[in-house]
């Protein structure tokens, strides 16, 4: 039996930058849960191409709402040639009923479960349309097929899960849905074996929030030590509050935390579920992460309600006065199964339902205090003004003032400078292609003074 397993890439041709791949582990993963006399081909579609030459008897694809599209049309074309095409991840869980009308089955959430009983069920010739297998047990999955890597590049920084699940359950985000508010976690001993068997000194973390369970998260830390590694990983900015958890943080090799900030605006802060909700808290915590040796990622989020046309400089202002090194820049995205879509839905606020635009770089809704175009010009202004040049020549001393010289962090910095200016040729200002976009005009726009004079309060 051959199989399949791809992660498509969401428009043919791009790919991602050589030095800054990580392959996709839940290609690895599936790979690890399928029987030995399988013959495995794995593709992620941002690093290589697929050979459509090759028949395979069953294709799993792993789609984001932003690959879905691409990820129909293999199906399609996998189908065509007489393979049965089984679609998984984010996307197809939150709409089996539109997945299903691709493929022979859905997987709904998470592989671990399943997948076994998919491939009997297919060998059978009775492959069920939807298969779903709630929170399963993650200290009974074996270590993912990392020796299916698809190349080795100049970092080799592969990913790594120790726990999932997340409590919060943020409007604008689909991971408390998919995988549950209670945090599960692999056995610390699994998780060391895991690193050991994979032979990269390099890791991404890809949990939510990698110190979630304090108790946990510290032996984990602990038994990281020895292993002489370096991670990026995600973490709650209450962090700062724990000395000792930084302090076992750094020593397990911790290099670099993406922090969910979403906003620079303190009236957008106060809505949401953070643990630290006043611009100053936020700003003392950024301080002790650095000073402690670990870089402050933070994920910023433009375009929620709350924002005024102000939202753009005030966001650079943030970045530069706090040090920041780099950041990830993102447009509000209301992603279907999302409360915020719902809402949006509701309230005729969505501007397109075209999947291809659902990237977080391309606005896809009317925001409230501005037109859609407004929030991506200013989007593509702040990307663009704090990955310009200059900007970068302004933060190398962030960097150094974090860790003192150390090359290769530097070319990573360097190196995620030009991806990011890079990615500025895929940010769509025009909206031509948003339906009825004539209609998405400034009359539709809410007045702001409240905002205004609210937003005013807090800076004095
Ligand atoms: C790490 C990560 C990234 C990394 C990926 C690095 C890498 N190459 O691995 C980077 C930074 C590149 C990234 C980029 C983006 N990401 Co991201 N990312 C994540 C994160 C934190 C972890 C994903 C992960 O690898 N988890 C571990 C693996 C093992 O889990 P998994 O992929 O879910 O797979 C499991 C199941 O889904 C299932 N499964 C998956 N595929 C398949 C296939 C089959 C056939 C089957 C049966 C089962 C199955 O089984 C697996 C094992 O249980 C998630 C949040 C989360 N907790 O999931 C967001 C998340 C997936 N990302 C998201 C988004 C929006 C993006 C971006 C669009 C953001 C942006 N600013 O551009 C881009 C899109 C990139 C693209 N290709 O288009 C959203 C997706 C929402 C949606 N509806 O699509 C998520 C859910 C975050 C969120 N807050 O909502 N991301
Ligand atoms: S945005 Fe972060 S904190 Fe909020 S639900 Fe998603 S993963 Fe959890």
């Amino acid at each position: 039996m051959k199989l399949l397993l791809v992660s498509p890439c969401p428009e043919v041709g791009r790919k991602t930058p050589k030095t800054l791949r990580i392959p996709q582990l839940a290609l690895h993963i599936l790979a690890s849960l399928t029987p030995n006399d399988v013959d495995i081909t794995v593709v992620d579609e941002e690093i290589e191409d697929i050979d459509f030459s090759i028949d395979f008897d069953l294709v799993g694809i792993s789609c984001m709402t932003a690959t879905a599209n691409r990820g129909y049309r293999l199906c399609n074309i996998f189908r065509e040639k007489g393979s049965k095409v089984v679609l998984g991840g984010v996307h197809p869980s939150v709409l089996p009923q539109e997945a299903i009308q691709h493929a022979d089955a859905v997987v709904i959430g998470e592989a671990e479960g399943c997948w076994p009983d998919v491939i009997q069920d297919f060998r059978g010739g009775k492959l069920q349309k939807f298969y779903h297998i709630p929170a399963p047990d993650l200290s009974k999955s074996p270590l993912p097929r990392r020796d299916l890597h698809i190349d080795k590049t100049l970092f080799n920084c592969v990913g790594l899960v120790t726990t999932r699940g997340c409590p919060y359950d943020c409007e604008f985000c689909s991971v408390t849905d998919f995988y549950g508010k209670k945090i599960r976690h692999r056995p610390i001993s699994m998780v060391v074996e895991d690193v050991k068997q994979s032979g990269s000194k390099l890791f991404l973390i890809l949990d939510d929030n990698v110190t979630g369970q304090p108790r946990y998260s510290k032996r984990l830390f602990e038994a990281l030590i020895p292993l002489g590694i370096t991670w990026i990983g995600q973490s709650s900015i209450s962090l700062a509050k724990d000395q000792e958890m930084l302090k076992l943080c750094r020593e397990s090799g911790c290099a670099m935390l993406f922090f969910g900030l979403e906003s620079v605006s303190p009236l957008s802060l106060m809505g949401m579920k953070k643990s630290l909700k006043s611009i100053k808290e936020n700003e003392e915590a950024i301080k002790v992460i650095q000073d402690n040796g670990i870089a402050f990622h933070p994920s910023i989020v433009l375009g929620f309600d709350t924002d005024t046309k102000a939202i753009f400089d005030d966001t650079l202002e943030f970045l530069l006065r706090n040090k920041i090194p780099t950041t990830t820049l993102n447009v509000l995205t209301p992603y279907p199964g999302t409360r915020i879509y719902q809402r949006f839905k509701e309230e005729g606020r969505i501007i397109s339902d075209d999947w291809n635009h659902y990237d977080h770089k391309t606005v896809v809704f009317q925001p409230k205090y501005m037109t859609p175009r407004e929030l991506a010009e200013g989007y593509y202004y702040v990307q663009r003004e704090f990955y310009s040049f200059s900007s970068l020549v302004r933060r190398i001393p962030f960097l150094l003032k974090v860790f003192p010289i150390n090359l290769k962090r530097m070319l990573f910095l360097l190196l995620f400078n030009f991806a990011c200016k890079g990615s500025l040729k895929y940010i769509d200002t025009s909206l031509s292609w948003a339906d009825n976009n004539e209609q998405w005009n400034p009359q539709k726009i809410w007045t702001c003074d409240k905002a205004l004079s609210l937003s005013k309060i807090e800076k004095v």
